[in-house]
């Protein structure tokens, strides 16, 4: 299996010096991408039944499978969860996170022929227009996922990514310095709660101290992230959710992981701060 390489070698070495790259149009959009999108679109349309909404859903076109949503969310807030809670479980979602693909991927990054898909660690995000609540402050995946210390954040949208509905941002080059330690609590967003509190210690001076991108993707594009790249959600100022997909995997072989066990965290109910005290500020 380690010996399928998916990646050139240039793109290997970009990785490994940024700890982040983007590969446009891995995945096949009609065969891989549109199932999904269509099974939304279907969920979507129950809700709206459901719940009796007067809301009009266009009918489906890859463009269009989101139709209704913001109409639905402005109507019950909490409608919106029932959706994001429903749409992980989509068929054509599991498969594509379990795409033979990504253990390739895995493989060739991280020269190991034992690669884990983290368990918990998959979904379909939906960052809305101005919502703070469940945007990602400046971070790495490892304390919120776990499982090993190289792991790597597969990560594509739905939609068109675009400057206004608020790209994710990398610190290019970030992964090479390890771990940075954490608070558990951002006083400055009391709302948060989990993962979505944790904040780096000296953040403002760290993430300055590095060259930052923020890539415009399209439907099929892949962005694969090292699990210690420092990264956020960008600010979504636009009209439209930004709907995107995570799969993680990690590495059975890995030191750290063997010796937590490949323990995952939050959405696994595990304290971070149990596993790993050494690396909590307060
Ligand atoms: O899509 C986002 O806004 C954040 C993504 C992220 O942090 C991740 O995929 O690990
Ligand atoms: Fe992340």
């Amino acid at each position: 299996m380690s010996n399928t390489s998916l990646l050139t070698s240039d793109q290997v070495k970009e990785f490994k010096e940024n700890g982040v790259l983007v590969v446009k149009d891995f995945y096949n959009a009609q065969n891989e991408i549109e199932p999904i999108q269509r099974a939304i679109h279907g969920i979507i349309r129950i809700i709206i039944e459901k719940y009796g909404f007067p809301v009009i859903q266009a009918p489906f076109t890859p463009e269009t499978f989101d139709s209704g949503y913001q109409e639905i969310i402005a109507l019950n807030r909490a409608t919106g969860g029932e959706i994001y809670d429903a749409v992980k479980q989509i068929p054509a979602f599991i498969r594509l996170v379990s795409n033979e693909r990504h253990d390739f991927l895995t493989c060739q990054l991280r020269d190991t022929a034992l690669p884990g898909i983290a368990a918990g660690g998959y979904g379909i995000r939906i960052d809305n227009p101005n919502e703070e609540k469940f945007r990602a402050v400046w971070h790495q995946e490892y304390p919120s996922q776990l499982r090993s210390l190289d792991g790597l954040v597969f990560w594509s949208s739905l939609v068109d990514v675009t400057q206004d509905i608020g790209p994710v941002i990398f610190c290019l080059g970030s992964h090479t310095k390890g771990l940075v330690r954490v608070h558990t609590k951002d006083p400055r967003n009391p709302e948060k709660t989990s993962a979505y509190a944790l904040v780096l210690e000296n953040e403002e001076a760290l993430v300055a101290s590095y060259p930052q991108v923020a890539p415009l993707t399209n439907p099929g594009d892949l962005v694969i992230i090292d699990f210690l790249t420092l990264h956020a959600s960008g600010v979504n100022v636009g009209h439209r959710s930004r709907w995107t997909m995570q799969t993680r995997y990690f590495t059975f072989t890995e030191s750290t992981g063997v010796k937590i066990g490949w323990k995952g965290s939050f959405a696994a109910g595990i304290k971070f701060s149990d596993v790993h005290p050494e690396l909590i500020v307060d």
